[in-house]
C-alpha cells in the first residue's frame, strides 16, 4: 500500500474517533471535574470564556476553616461551615451576569437560597437591608424583599463545577437582574439591618439599585 493511502486511512479513522468524542457536546472537562455546557435547553458560556473582576485579585479561602457569619437583625446570630451550607436544600438556575462595563456571560449557578440562611438564623421581620461582606474588603447590599421575592441564591457551583478560587470560592451571590457589582464573591459575612447601605462601588458613585438596563451611576446630594 502506498504511504498516501495509509495516511488517508489514518485520517479517516482519526476523524471518526474525534467525532465521537466531541459529539457528546453537553459536557467538558474542567480540571478533574465535568463542566456542563447546556442546561434545560440553554447554552452556557464555558468557564474558560467567562471574564473575572476583582478589586484586589483572587482570594484563597480554606474550606475547613471557612465560616459564614450571619448577624444583625437575626434571632440567632451564627456561623455556618462550608459543609453546613452545601448540606442545605440545593437550587440551580441559568442566569446572566452583566458587568456594568458591558461584558457578560450565561452560566448555570447552583447553591442555597438566601431564604434558607435567613430561616436558619431567624431573620427579623423589621430587617429591610442585607449587607454582604467579602474577604477582600469588598461589600455590597440589597433589599431583603428583592432577595426573598426572586429566590436569590448563594452559589457554590458554576456550570456544575465547584466555584473556582478566582470566581469567589466558597460563595458568590447570584444577584439576577442586577449589575455584576452586586454579585459579591468570597462572602464571609451577611448582616441584616434596617438602614440603607452603600457598598464598595456604590460608595464610588455606582447606582445602589443596579438594575440591568437601568442607570449605572447615581447623582448623590
Ligand atoms: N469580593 C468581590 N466581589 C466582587 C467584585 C470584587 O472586586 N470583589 N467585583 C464585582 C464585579 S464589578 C463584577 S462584574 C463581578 C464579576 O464576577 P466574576 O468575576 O465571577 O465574573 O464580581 C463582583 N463581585
Ligand atoms: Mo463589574
Amino acid at each position: 500500500m502506498k504511504p498516501i493511502h495509509l495516511l488517508l486511512i489514518f485520517s479517516v479513522i482519526f476523524t471518526a474517533i474525534s467525532g465521537c468524542v466531541s459529539d457528546r457536546g453537553d459536557t467538558g472537562a474542567y480540571g478533574n471535574q465535568t463542566e456542563t455546557n447546556s442546561y434545560q435547553g440553554e447554552q452556557l458560556t464555558p468557564i474558560a470564556q467567562q471574564r473575572n473582576n476583582a478589586i484586589k485579585g483572587t482570594q484563597y479561602i480554606d474550606r475547613e476553616s471557612y465560616r459564614l457569619q450571619v448577624d444583625g437583625f437575626v434571632e440567632n446570630p451564627r456561623n455556618f461551615t462550608y459543609e453546613e451550607i452545601t448540606g442545605l436544600p440545593q437550587t440551580s438556575k441559568v442566569i446572566d451576569l452583566n458587568c456594568v462595563e458591558g461584558w457578560g456571560f450565561t452560566a448555570k449557578w447552583t447553591g442555597v437560597k438566601i431564604a434558607e440562611i435567613f430561616e436558619e438564623a431567624g431573620a427579623m421581620e423589621n430587617a429591610t437591608t442585607v449587607i454582604f461582606y467579602s474577604a477582600d474588603g469588598y461589600s455590597t447590599a440589597l433589599d431583603k424583599d428583592y432577595l426573598l421575592e426572586n429566590d436569590i441564591i448563594l452559589a457554590y457551583k458554576l456550570n456544575d463545577v465547584t466555584l473556582p478560587p478566582e470566581r469567589g470560592f466558597p460563595l458568590q451571590l447570584v444577584a439576577e437582574d442586577k449589575y455584576g457589582y452586586k454579585w459579591a464573591k468570597w462572602i464571609v459575612r451577611i448582616e441584616l439591618g434596617n438602614s440603607p447601605y452603600r457598598g464598595y462601588w456604590e460608595e464610588r458613585g455606582y447606582n445602589n439599585i443596579a438594575d440591568v438596563g437601568g442607570p449605572a451611576f447615581e447623582r448623590r446630594g
